[in-house]
Parts: structure tokens; sequence; C-alpha cells
């Protein structure tokens, strides 16, 4: 079977295993995932007799090219909900069948709209998360894509270390971050990119503002790009000449020892909570138990984050084809912030690390 047709069949195991007539799809990454059409405006309605993506005269071209098992139907003025009515309908499929729907991801307005449009016996069902984890594991195509483009992010971090220069301001970094993954053939970002310096490294998602770089200063680069639609993350943390006082170098050694300890652990079967506690343990022994609030790691794949996650709040067990950061920081609020951030695929017996830039300390 072809990779959409395999995708479709275990979309339609959702309806055996949620006990539905019918699977409506209304989440783009989903979409995107399980019938190739990427264009993040429409729906995707499946049951046993048929695959209908769902969308407006916009996209239906593209649609028709990118969702090989899927007929494409265009909304024109109908709308989706009375759309799905007569598909329904016209397919025989009785007015009191049960529809599984994205509750995690459909708005309220969507939900009102679908249930006023289409029949009053409808029985509503929520998925949960049965569609995200379809994403779950990634295939060898995937994962060669998400290789190459955090690749790309290598390949940037290489050539900002070229201009990178005291005098700079934080945008100028990042713009000259954007630039250079674009032009190494990402299609786009997959999130704001971060350059947070001096004081403002101690923000974990701090927005690029006009500071300029000064010696002494951390500067925390936190970049990625899409690559054929899948999304790449990393974070390097560099040094702007000489350091201003000696913890710097000692919370820097400290995320980096944290960082690699948890990488080591990666493997099948080892647990995402249990990873997490390694790094953490690690910081908190060194005495910045208070300085690191996020997970350890989050999954990425069509979306920048994905489940599951490396946190103590998650507990699952790793498979090989989960491709996931790794990314602890120490944040100082007013002083500084260090973060290191790799993305692996677990593999067959522990870990492929698919970034390949330096970690130890760099100085500018
Ligand atoms: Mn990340």
């Amino acid at each position: 079977m072809g990779t959409y047709e395999t995708r479709l069949a275990r979309a339609r195991d959702i309806l055996n295993e949620k006990s539905i007539d019918v699977l409506l799809l209304t989440d783009g990454y989903n979409i995107h995932y399980v019938t190739g059409y990427a264009g993040h405006e429409g729906m995707a309605l499946i049951f046993n007799d048929q695959a209908v993506v769902l969308t407006d005269s916009r996209y239906t071209e593209a649609a028709a090219k990118e969702a090989p098992c899927f007929t494409v139907v265009d909304i024109k003025s109908e709308g989706y909900g009375k759309t799905i009515r007569r598909i329904l309908a016209e397919a025989g499929v009785r007015e009191d069948a049960s529809i599984g729907f994205e509750d995690r991801q459909i708005s309220y307005r969507q939900m009102k709209r679908l249930s006023e449009d289409l029949s009053e016996r409808t029985v509503w069902v929520e998925i949960g998360d049965a569609a995200e984890y379809l994403r779950y594991l990634k295939d060898p195509e995937e994962i060669e894509c998400l290789a190459r483009a955090e690749a790309i992010g290598d390949e940037a971090f290489a050539h900002i270390l070229t201009v990178l220069k005291p005098g700079m301001t934080e945008r100028e970094v990042a713009l000259a971050l954007e630039v250079s993954m674009r032009e190494r053939g990402a299609s786009g970002l997959s999130f704001d990119t971060i350059a947070a310096s001096g004081e403002n490294s101690s923000m974990p998602h701090a927005v690029p503002t006009d500071r300029v770089l000064s010696e002494g200063d951390f500067l925390t680069m936190d970049f990625g790009c899409i690559y054929r639609g899948y999304c790449s993350d990393m974070t390097r943390t560099v040094l702007i000449g000489k350091e201003r006082e000696a913890e710097q170098i000692r919370v820097y050694e400290t995320v980096l020892r944290a960082q690699k300890a948890a990488l080591t652990a990666i493997r099948p079967g080892a647990m995402t909570h249990e990873v997490d506690k390694i790094a953490r343990d690690i910081i908190a022994d060194a005495g910045y138990g208070d300085c690191f609030g996020h997970g350890l790691g989050h999954s990425v794949g069509l979306f920048i984050h994905e489940e599951p996650r490396l946190s103590p709040k998650c507990e699952k067990e790793l498979e090989p084809g989960i491709v996931i950061t790794c990314e602890p920081g120490i944040y100082l609020p007013g002083r500084f912030g260090v973060r290191i951030e790799d993305m692996v695929v677990v593999t067959e017996d522990g870990y492929r690390n698919l970034a390949g830039s330096p970690k130890e300390l760099i100085r500018v």
C-alpha cells in the first residue's frame, strides 16, 4: 500500500476504536497527514464507503493533486455543514449516525454551525487525541524530511557564527538566521525565531528586540524551519566575547551536562518523564532547580509541538520513530539564561541526533 492508502486505512481504524460511523477531521495538520492535502483550509470526512476532502474553490485544484485517495468536494455557497449532510444522505448514511469530531481543536463556532446544519439526530462523539496519535511515529520518509529541516538549521547556525559581532541587534540576528534557512531550501519558519541576548536570555520565549549585542552577553538562538511540510527545532547559546561572571560558565556547563545525560537515556522503552527527570535532577543538584520551568522536550513533525513530550507530566514509553527535542535550560531572571536543544529520532537501539552543530561553549 502507498503512504496515503495506509494512512487512510489507519484513520478508518478510528471508526472501530471509537465506535463511530463517520470521522470528521478539522485539524489542518491531521488533514494534511491523513489526506496529503496541505492547504489548511477544509475538512476531511471519512467513513467506510467514502473518503472526502471538503474545501473551497481557492484550494480544490491543489487538493485534488495532493490527496490521491480522497474525493475533493467544493463546498461552494452551501458551506461545510450542509455539504456534509448532503454527502452522507446520498451515501445512505442514517440521520442518527455517530460522527466523531476533533473536540481538542474545533472551535465553538464551527461546532455550533455544524450541529445546526446537520440532522439534530446526529450523535456527536469526541475523539480526543485519536487523530494526533496517527502522527506519533514517523516513517522513514518523514524522518528524512525532518533530518533535512534540522540540517538546514545547522547550516544556518554555521553561517550566523561567521557574521555575529558586538553591535548587532537581536532582530538582525533573527533575520539573518531566517534568510539563511530560506536560502538553503526552507519553505518557511516552524515558529517565530528567538534571539535573546544579555538579560533577555533569561526569558525562554523572548521576542527579538533592538537590543544590541555586547561583550559578556549570552545570546540564545532558538530557531527552526519547514522543509517539505516538516519542522525543525534547535537552540544554541553562545557567548559574546568574555564572560562577565564565572557563574555564566557554571550555568552553561550544567545545562550541557544535563542535555548530554538526558540524550544518552533516549532509547526504546525509556519513559518520557524519566528522561526529563535525568536532566532536571542534574540542574537541581547544581542548585538551579527553580530555574528550569519548562519540559525537557516535545515531539516534532508537521507541527512544531507534538506528542509525546519529555516532561514530568507525560508518562509514555519511547518507541522507534518518535522524533523529539531535548532542550534543558537554566534561566536567572534579570541576569541571563542558557538553553541547548537538539532534535533526535528514537532508533531501534538508541537515538540518532538530527542536529550536528557543536555544543561546547562558543565565544564569538
Ligand atoms: Mn523546542
